[in-house]
């Protein structure tokens, strides 16, 4: 007779599940059991938060929820940071947690916390299995709203004694297809009527178009219309930014080198627009005008009010749309003409040979031996802000980068998870030296998994990023800096290899031989952040003098 435990294992065997992350306890025993006999690899972390941001950059990179298993108490709470970042950041994941007996108890309160309410802010659904009937029904209710637009996180909590309990063998529920209509005709004819009228549209992607159903459909719409697009930060990639008509990135709310194209804008197509992104621009009384396509409609900000929505699955609604516009769009690249001027701003200083390197120049390098699609994972920090302005994608997905949670931690484990999708592409996590300590410890799982991989680590012994602000908001400098361990001996600790980048010429070759050998390979390098108030600071400021813009 099978257990609680054998029908969850095969109620996520039959959902494909292929792997699940984490780090058990005594109440998930009898699941860790049931998993050995079954098909699916359970890989062990070093701690739950890495294997939250495995499990959410699964969800994020296939489409499908990643899984990930702990403990009751304080191994499920170490998952609420992960939780939060699948959840802003629309991944979908199903977290499985332990808990003690709930017919009856020894141990009385020992480790208990109410995991399914601490949990109901962070995801889409959180609850307990109280019985094992319900088991293959929950499971696949569990992943279907994990998917569903907008994708996101789920809970379950398996109590040890519904897993240990003899359960009578039902049958699975089987899979079925999300389907997801197509945008009305109505607002079709009134967003094409606005495209048409518009003097100098511009279409901007945002995070919903890296989602792996959106990109193929969204390409067509850029080739078709010919107008010319920018991204966000999560919306780089999905049209290459080779493309002659790709306008940058909106790395910055407002005032960046883009800008000049959104300010002239009199109307935007904001393809997969998703709020919990900083804002790529500031809608205001006078701005453009904004058409909202995406799996959903807008929510409405103060910052983000649009006129029309196109509301519906984005790939065929956008298809519909150009049905109706191509070839009449006598004003579609009325911007292109900014954008020389805007992206040979990109490329100052890319090459310059200081040491420490810039910023520009890093990003510059890491471009040079980073295949098209080889995938760039980045932990939170300044350099975020550099490579999203600065990097250029040419595959949907090849930037993976948190502007929801924008948490620190992140970046090695989704490095990780990238490694084990795609072994033939390279990938490369690129952290601050804060956040890469944030979950240095999943070194041993990346080691473990024999994964090939890169860790390039930014060292200027500070939390860069808020020492910044702080001298932007003219605070003196206090508080922010800290001594690092020697990252090679450290690497080498963990049985990865390590480097020290000792010129700005060795950066290259030294990525370069990393990835040649194989196996984990972690870098440091100096990073010198004076550019970061030079040119995100003065230069800007100093642009929107000459154009006689009011300067903040
Ligand atoms: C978990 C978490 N804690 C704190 C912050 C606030 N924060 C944002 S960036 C940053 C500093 C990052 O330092 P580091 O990783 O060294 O990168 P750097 O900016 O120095 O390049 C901090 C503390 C955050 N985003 N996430
Ligand atoms: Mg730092």
């Amino acid at each position: 007779m099978p257990k609680g435990s054998d029908l969850l294992v095969a109620a996520l065997e039959n959902e494909g599940v292929d792997r699940i992350f984490g780090v058990p306890g005594e109440e998930n025993l009898d699941v860790v059991e049931s998993l050995r006999n079954s098909s699916i690899k359970l890989i062990l972390t070093r701690h739950e938060q890495g294997a939250a941001f495995m499990a959410a950059t699964y969800g994020r990179l296939t489409g499908k929820p990643g899984v990930c298993i702990t403990t009751l108490g304080p191994g499920a709470l170490n998952l609420t940071t992960g939780a939060a970042y699948a959840l802003l950041g629309a991944m979908p994941m199903i977290m499985l947690t332990g808990q003690k007996g709930i017919m009856s108890s020894r141990q009385a309160k020992f480790q208990i916390v109410d995991v399914v309410s601490a949990f109901k802010p962070l995801t889409k659904l959180s609850l307990q299995i109280v019985s094992t009937s319900s088991i293959p029904t929950l499971v696949r209710d569990a992943f279907r709203i994990a998917m569903e637009e907008r994708p996101g996180p789920v809970l379950l909590e398996l109590p040890e004694d519904i897993a240990a309990e003899e359960a009578e063998d039902i049958a699975m529920v089987p899979q079925h297809p999300i389907e997801i209509p197509v945008a009305h005709r109505a607002s079709l004819d009134r967003a094409a009527e606005m495209i048409l009228r518009a003097k100098r549209p511009l279409i901007m992607l945002g995070a919903a178009a890296s989602r792996p159903r959106s990109t193929a459909g969204i390409g067509g719409f850029v080739r078709r219309t010919q107008i010319p697009f920018f991204t966000t930060q999560m919306g780089k990639g999905t049209v290459p930014g080779e493309s002659k008509l790709y306008m940058g990135t909106a790395a910055l709310s407002e005032r960046d080198y883009v800008h000049e194209a959104v300010d002239r804008a009199d109307l935007i197509i904001a393809i997969g627009h998703d709020t919990v992104e900083k804002p790529p621009f500031i809608m205001g009384p006078k701005g453009p005008q904004v058409i909202h396509v995406s799996y959903t409609p807008a929510n409405v900000e103060q910052v983000y009010f649009p006129q029309c929505e196109v509301v519906g699955d984005v790939g065929p609604s956008l298809e519909l749309l150009a049905d109706r516009v191509e070839g009449r769009l006598h004003n579609a690249g009325a911007l292109l003409g900014l954008r020389e001027g805007i992206l040979s701003r990109l490329t100052d200083r890319a090459t310059e040979d200081r040491w420490p390197p810039t910023p520009q120049r890093i990003v510059h390098d890491v471009r040079k031996v980073i295949p098209e699609d080889g995938i760039v994972a980045l932990d939170n920090g300044m350099y975020k802000i550099w490579f999203a302005r600065n990097y250029r994608t040419y595959v949907a997905n090849t930037l993976l980068l948190d502007n929801a949670l924008a948490t620190m931690g992140a970046g090695l484990p989704s490095a990780m998870m990238a490694a084990m999708l795609y072994p033939e592409r390279r990938v490369l996590a690129v952290c601050g030296d804060g956040g890469f300590m944030m979950n240095s410890q999943e070194m041993e799982t990346a080691v473990r998994l024999k994964l090939n991989l890169v860790v390039l680590i930014l060292e200027d012994s500070a939390y860069g990023m808020i020492r910044w602000k702080q001298a932007v908001d003219h605070f003196p400098d206090f508080g922010l800096t800290f001594g690092n361990p020697d990252f090679v001996k450290y690497a080498e600790s963990y049985g990865a290899k390590g480097s020290k980048v000792e010129s700005t010429d060795d950066l290259i070759p030294t990525l370069e031989r990393a990835f040649k050998s194989g196996g984990v390979h972690l870098i440091s390098v100096p990073v010198d952040y004076s550019e970061n108030t030079r040119v995100l600071v003065d230069e800007l400021r100093e642009k929107l003098k000459q154009v006689g813009e009011p300067v903040a």
